[in-house]
């Protein structure tokens, strides 16, 4: 049973993995055996997350390279083919949002959000993708969001790259599933992480965010995720034990999705 999920002697690239759910996954996948490498775009954050991969006994190799830049893209696999000898595992995690109610942003900032959310994943998953069909197969796992179902008032770039991922996750699972490629995603619920700081902040008076007690009124699990409650989704769907499993999006957001809120 262990074999199931065992990633022994696989190479797992997860982008934007510097910390946050990223380096999460990361971790776990590590932990299930895989060689891991990781990108992201800043510097500082890279060698931060060395050294905090380090801590934790992970041989990470990190790479500066940004998911929307082609040369970036194209770079960043063949020096992981060069470091690593190639990738059976691809985790789409880099991301970004910006929180601007629609009528207020502007054409680049919904641009540049779909750039990274969307665009970053076609380009990453077309790179990998001949490597994986030559190999016999791969895993790739596209990190959606409770925005690939639902909207929000000032999330519309977001929300739009994040329901155009979960389609792009299921075009590849349909156009290459046939060479032993699994596609999927996980779609966290609302996470602790840099990206919802914003939005967990106590009040000046000490008081809970009003977003804060939102979410944890439409949560029934009552909390916010942590990255780690999402670190079993990713060795599932990154191990053979997902063989089988293909075009799916997994949520793992606490019962979000399947609660109309608590009763006032
Ligand atoms: P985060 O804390 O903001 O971390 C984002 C990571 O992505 C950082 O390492 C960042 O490093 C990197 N990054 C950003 N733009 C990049 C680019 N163009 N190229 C390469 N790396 C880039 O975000 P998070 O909360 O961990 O979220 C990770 C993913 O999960 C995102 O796709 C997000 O949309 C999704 N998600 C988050 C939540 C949540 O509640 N937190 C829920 C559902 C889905 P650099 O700045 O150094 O590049
Ligand atoms: C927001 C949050 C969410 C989370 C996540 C939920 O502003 O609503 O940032 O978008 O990041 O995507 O699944």
């Amino acid at each position: 049973m262990n074999d199931l999920f065992s990633l022994e002697g696989k190479v797992a690239l997860v982008t934007g993995a510097a910390y946050g759910i990223g380096f999460a996954i990361a971790e776990a996948l590590a932990l299930a055996g895989a060689k891991i490498a990781f990108n992201c775009r800043k510097e500082e954050h890279l060698f931060t997350a060395l050294a905090e991969y380090e801590k934790k006994g992970i041989s990470a190799k990190g790479y500066l390279a940004d998911v929307t830049d082609e040369d970036d893209v194209s770079s960043l696999v063949g020096k992981i083919g060069e470091d690593l000898g190639g990738i059976d595992i691809l985790v789409n995690n880099a991301g970004i949002i910006k929180r601007i109610p629609m009528l207020e942003m502007t054409a680049l900032e919904f641009r540049e959000v779909i750039d990274v959310d969307l665009v970053g994943p076609f380009l990453m998953t077309k790179e990998v993708l001949p490597q994986m069909i030559e190999r016999g197969g791969g895993k790739i796992i596209n990190i959606c969001s409770m925005m690939s179902e639902l909207g929000r008032e000032t999330v519309s770039a977001y929300a739009a790259a994040k329901g155009g991922l979960k389609m792009l996750t299921k075009n590849v699972a349909a156009e290459y599933g046939k060479y032993n490629i699994q596609c999927n995603g996980i779609g966290p619920g609302y996470i602790a992480t840099p990206q919802t700081a914003p939005l967990r902040e106590p009040r000046p008076d000490g008081s809970r965010h009003p977003f804060d007690s939102f979410i944890l009124s439409k949560t029934p699990a009552e909390r916010w995720g942590t990255p780690q409650d999402l670190q079993g989704a990713a060795i599932f769907l990154a191990s053979q034990a997902s063989d089988f499993v293909n075009g799916q999006i997994l949520y793992v957001d606490g019962g979000i999705l399947a609660y109309i809120g608590k009763q006032p």
